[in-house]
């Protein structure tokens, strides 16, 4: 049988794979669910449903403490996910990877440790105008803290990074640099290559938050050479509440604890406790082990599939709905840089981003309006909020056609 002719061409079988996601077989509004707002996060395959359950029906019990059959069970799991994540990332040891609540967590993380013990009054910090706030604020309150600056990298005006504006950023008193892989509101992916070299130059380490990343791309902390790289499980197709923060081995282990709690601590008594290894030392408390187990299920089902694919399949998505809106009269796309992974962000002239979102919303087409946690990068475009539609494996031709009729249908109402 021949493939619909929607499919010809792409690098993914979506029929199949639209298949292991219950969910985008439902309707809202009685119309098929059209989910183009995996930015936000992503829809969750069979595979990884049935870890979660699986853990909770069949070896749901503590971890790293119990002598008992279960717990020693769900600690294999957990361990076991936590090699696929370095797997994943490429990382050269497994504990190098710290379990998170999201890259968010990751951020503040590495913002209150190994920031608050390096950074002092008058250092600076380096971001870029185009981070989402869970990059911006922890280095805000840390810097805050500290009476240190924070240096912004400018962004061009088709939502390129300004390599020649950060070099000049660049100085003895530089402690970090915290860069966002790719820009959830614009889609630009950023030459992190060279950012990670030029910070490294003058020996200073770099953070890159991975979150908008690791769903579409391969991603190799090694190659990257970054210090440390964040990102969020709910985005790659695995549970909320869970992710991953990645950090070189040395840096890890001279960095203080983040938070106190059990499995964090080798010996307490009230005159003095010690510490355990890395990564139990930032893992205080009882971790989210299911979403753990949920997480490795998500890297092993998007590795069946393959980073390099999606990248090609999310590309010929993200071409098809640039060109379907171009002559949409009055529409303006926000973020038109040349490397861009699949965000279509985007204003219509005297539309508000809230009632396009409304609007496509009744049509069963999700999206999503807002600031996207980008206010400074939104202030910069001129635009209080944008309209985005972002882009997964399992979205097709059909869901960008569908898309595009929705806006035309948005100009109707409006005329
Ligand atoms: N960094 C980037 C680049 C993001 O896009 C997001 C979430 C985060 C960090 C924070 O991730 P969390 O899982 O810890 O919350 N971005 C979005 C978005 O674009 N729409 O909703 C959340």
């Amino acid at each position: 049988m021949n493939p619909p002719s929607t499919h010809l061409g792409s690098a993914l079988d979506t029929e199949t794979i639209r298949k292991d996601f219950p969910i985008l077989a439902r309707q809202v509004y009685g119309r098929p669910l059209v989910y183009l707002d995996n930015a936000a996060s992503s829809q969750k395959p069979q595979a990884v449903i049935d870890s979660v359950s699986n853990y909770y029906e069949k070896d749901n019990a503590n971890i790293h403490r119990g002598v008992h059959y279960l717990s020693q069970k769900a600690t294999r799991e957990y361990e076991a996910a936590r090699k696929k994540v370095q797997g994943f990332l490429n990382a050269a040891d497994a504990r190098e990877i710290v379990f998170v609540r999201g890259a968010t967590e990751g951020i503040n993380l590495v913002a209150a440790t190994y920031g608050r013990k390096n950074v002092g009054p008058g250092d600076e910090v380096v971001i870029s105008a185009m981070e989402h706030h869970s990059n911006i604020v922890p280095w805000q309150l840390l810097c805050e803290e500290k009476g240190a600056k924070l240096r912004v990298i400018e962004v061009k005006d088709n939502g390129e990074l300004d390599l020649e504006h950060y070099r000049s950023l660049l100085n003895e008193k530089t402690r970090i640099v915290s860069v966002v892989h790719v820009s959830n509101s614009l889609g630009t992916v950023n030459p992190v290559e060279q950012v990670v070299e030029l910070a490294h130059a003058r020996g200073i380490p770099v953070l890159l938050d991975g979150a908008q990343a690791v769903p579409h791309m391969p991603v190799d902390v090694q190659a990257l050479d970054c210090d440390f790289y964040v990102f969020s499980g709910h985005k790659v197709y695995g549970p909320t509440g869970v992710g991953a923060l990645y950090g070189k081995l040395p840096l890890l282990e001279a960095m203080p604890p983040y938070q106190g709690g059990g499995e964090m601590i080798l010996t307490v008594s009230f005159e003095k406790t010690t510490y355990n290894k890395v990564p139990s030392k930032f893992e205080a408390g009882t971790p989210n082990i299911a979403g753990g187990i949920g997480l490795g299920a998500a890297i092993d089902y998007v590795q069946s599939i393959g980073l390099d694919a999606i990248a090609a399949h999310e590309a010929q998505l993200l071409a098809y709905a640039t060109a379907g809106v171009s002559d949409i009269p009055g529409l303006r796309i926000i973020g038109t840089a040349p490397e861009k992974a699949g965000v279509l962000s985007f204003v219509l002239d005297g539309v508000h981003p809230h009632d396009i979102g409304t609007i496509l919303d009744r049509q069963g087409v999700a999206v999503r309006a807002g600031h996207h946690c980008t206010q400074p990068i939104m202030r910069q475009f001129g635009v209080p909020a944008t309209a985005r539609a972002s882009f997964a494996l399992y979205n097709t031709l059909e869901d960008v056609d569908a898309l595009v009729a929705g806006i035309r249908k948005i100009l109707e109402v409006f005329a």
